[in-house]
């Protein structure tokens, strides 16, 4: 790839990937509302909101690639979640199909299904279950990468990441866990694959207690390594035995169930 841009390099996942994906490009593009480190050797750095229709076009101009991880990362109010992963998904959609379609991977989420209960095993076509505001902001970004992908052949991974973080930390995560090498490998395999279309992904590494099913998207070649049962023990170790009851160990999107409607 010559050009590949990330926004939300300035979050948690923005910064770890920043490193990791360096190969992987000739010039890497940060973007973010926030501010960014200082750009290394093959990096550019833009400063934006993803509410802003005319800086959006521009950051898009000239890239072949977007791993899209900004936006509202939790349940937060709608005003805010409105900017980022509505009004910033519209305009980002809208500056691909102004710039030559560059191939999108959505930093989707497992609260677009959150409500599912945990003895429910699920594949790609599962109808959605949001788990608070966050979470349908999330379906909005799916359908309208779907749409863009019908109406005009606008490629994109909708990658439902459960919980990408250095090591699980809950009992959920034990399910849930992505780890950083793993979802490096995911985009990896999604920038490379001749032909993509618009497939949901599961974002979750090979995990003994998962309940996600891949197999749909076994042509991707993305083959997940790690396993977050090797650290069932240091769970148990650090961490109270949930009760039956409660929601982080009865739904698939956890404490997120519980979240109330937030206002400004
Ligand atoms: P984060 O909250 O650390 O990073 C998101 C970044 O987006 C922040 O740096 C923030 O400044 C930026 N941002 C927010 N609103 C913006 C706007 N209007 N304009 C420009 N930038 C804006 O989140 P994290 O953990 O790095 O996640 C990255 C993406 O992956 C998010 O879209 C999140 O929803 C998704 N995701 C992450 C999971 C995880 O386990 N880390 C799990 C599921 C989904
Ligand atoms: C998400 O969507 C959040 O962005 C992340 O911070 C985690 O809480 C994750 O889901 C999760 O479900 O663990």
């Amino acid at each position: 790839m010559e050009r590949l841009l990330i926004t939300g390099a300035a979050g948690q996942l923005g910064r770890v990937m920043r490193k990791k994906l360096a190969p992987l490009a000739t010039l890497i593009r940060l973007s973010d509302r926030s501010p960014l480190d200082p750009p290394g050797e093959n990096e550019e750095c833009i400063q934006c909101d993803l509410a802003d229709a005319a800086a959006v076009h521009d950051l898009v101009a000239g890239c072949d690639a977007i791993l899209h991880l900004g936006g509202i990362s939790v349940e937060r109010p709608f005003s805010e979640i409105l900017d980022g992963n509505i009004l910033g998904l519209y305009n980002l959609y809208e500056a691909a199909r102004a710039n030559g379609r560059p191939r999108i991977l959505f930093a989707s989420t497992n609260h677009t299904i959150g409500f599912y209960p945990q003895n429910e095993r699920l594949g790609p076509n599962a109808p959605y279950r949001p788990d608070g505001l966050y979470g349908v902001s999330k379906c909005f970004g799916e359908a309208l990468a779907r749409m863009y992908f019908e109406k005009f052949g606008q490629e994109t991974a909708l990658v439902r990441i459960g919980s990408c973080m250095p090591e699980p930390t809950n009992y959920r995560m034990l399910s849930t866990w992505l780890s950083h090498d793993d979802f490096a490998s995911m985009i990896e395999a999604v920038f490379r694959v001749p032909v993509l279309g618009c497939p949901v992904i599961w974002g979750a590494s090979a995990n003994d207690a998962g309940w996600w099913d891949n197999a749909h998207v076994s042509w991707l070649g993305w083959r997940p390594k790690d396993n977050a049962e090797v650290f069932r023990e240091k769970i148990a170790a650090n961490t109270p035995k949930p009760k039956p009851e409660d929601s982080l160990v009865r739904f698939q999107g956890g404490a997120f169930v519980d979240d109330p409607i937030f206002k400004d």
